[in-house]
């Protein structure tokens, strides 16, 4: 058989082998040469040389759109960030860490809160109030199958991935979401701990209209990237209006007098949770840049 160069998508990498479905949906296990394996992550466009009966070697890596550290995925294209109602009840911080993180990665967040055939903890109903002036929230019962194909709707031909504390009900969702009911679990419920590093593979999952999505496991401690303290307010959509009345320009809402962001938390127009959290991982921020 004549060999043909293809592109393709790394779907998952599992005993030394990586799985690359063709434009076709063929999927073909690929091996990979010497250097290129330490750099490619599920997620990937790759070329490929295809070999007979499904096979293939893996050439090169096409320009990523991004990657995550975790899971480690290239190419997301959306974060799921997945709370429950209740039982674990919402964690706006991290909830507040991982819409930041998103946004620094460039990927469009949304909200599923799921279990909503839970009676709701009072700090979802924040959510449900004030969220939605910025991101787009979904309420799901992954358990009673309600509100799923909105999730699907907003996710289809994407490469999503669903991130959240342990225990919200991310990887019943996938079930949901892909229409499987047996999916791999393998080692999901391995913990990350924060700054362990585990072996997990990285699985995209196919979603019944087109795209993928990526479980991961709970995590609850997300750090701060490096960035300067003047960017973090640019990455709080709801405080833009209000930092307009600041009375320095390159106000960074903190010690500042006539802060308009202040003024508006203090007058409940800014969700005070909101601000708080700000405070916290602009204070991380200022202690790295100490450091670096
Ligand atoms: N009541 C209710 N329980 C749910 C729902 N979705 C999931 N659960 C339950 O919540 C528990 C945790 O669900 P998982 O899907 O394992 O949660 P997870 O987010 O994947 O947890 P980790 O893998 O540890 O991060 C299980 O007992 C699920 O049956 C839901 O919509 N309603
Ligand atoms: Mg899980
Ligand atoms: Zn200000």
């Amino acid at each position: 058989m004549e060999q043909r160069q293809l592109e393709g998508l790394v779907i998952r990498n599992y005993g030394g082998f990586y799985y690359v479905q063709d434009d076709l949906g063929t999927v073909h296990t690929c091996k990979v040469r010497g250097k290129l394996k330490e750099k490619l992550l599920s997620g990937d466009r790759v070329v490929f040389t295809a070999l007979e009966s499904e096979q293939g070697i893996l050439e090169r890596i096409l320009p990523r759109a991004n990657q995550l550290s975790r899971p480690r995925v290239a190419n997301v294209s959306r974060v799921l960030i997945v709370m429950a109602v209740a039982q674990p009840r919402p964690d706006l911080m991290l909830l507040d860490r991982l819409l930041f993180l998103a946004q620094y990665n460039r990927i469009l967040p949304c909200i599923v809160l799921n279990k909503c055939d839970l009676e709701p903890h009072p700090s979802t109903l924040s959510i449900l109030d004030y969220y939605p002036r910025i991101y787009e929230v979904f309420k799901t019962s992954a358990r009673q199958s309600v509100g799923i194909d909105a999730v699907t709707a907003a996710i289809s031909g994407e490469i999503a991935v669903l991130a959240g504390p342990s225990g919200v009900g991310k990887s019943r969702l996938l079930q949901k979401l892909t229409g499987q009911q047996t999916i791999r679990t393998g080692s999901v419920s391995a913990k990350i701990g924060r700054g362990k590093h585990t072996t997990r593979h990285v699985e995209l999952y196919p979603l019944p209209q087109g795209g993928w999505v990526v479980d991961t496991p709970g995590f609850s401690i997300l750090d701060m990237p490096a960035i300067r303290r003047e960017e973090l307010t640019g990455y709080f959509p709801d405080f833009s209006v209000f930092s307009e009345e600041c009375r320095f320009g390159d106000c960074i809402h903190h010690r500042e007098k006539e802060c308009g962001v202040k003024a508006a938390v203090d007058q409940n127009q800014i969700l005070a949770s909101r601000y708080k959290n700000y405070l916290s991982m602009l204070e991380e921020v200022m202690t790295k840049e100490g450091i670096y």
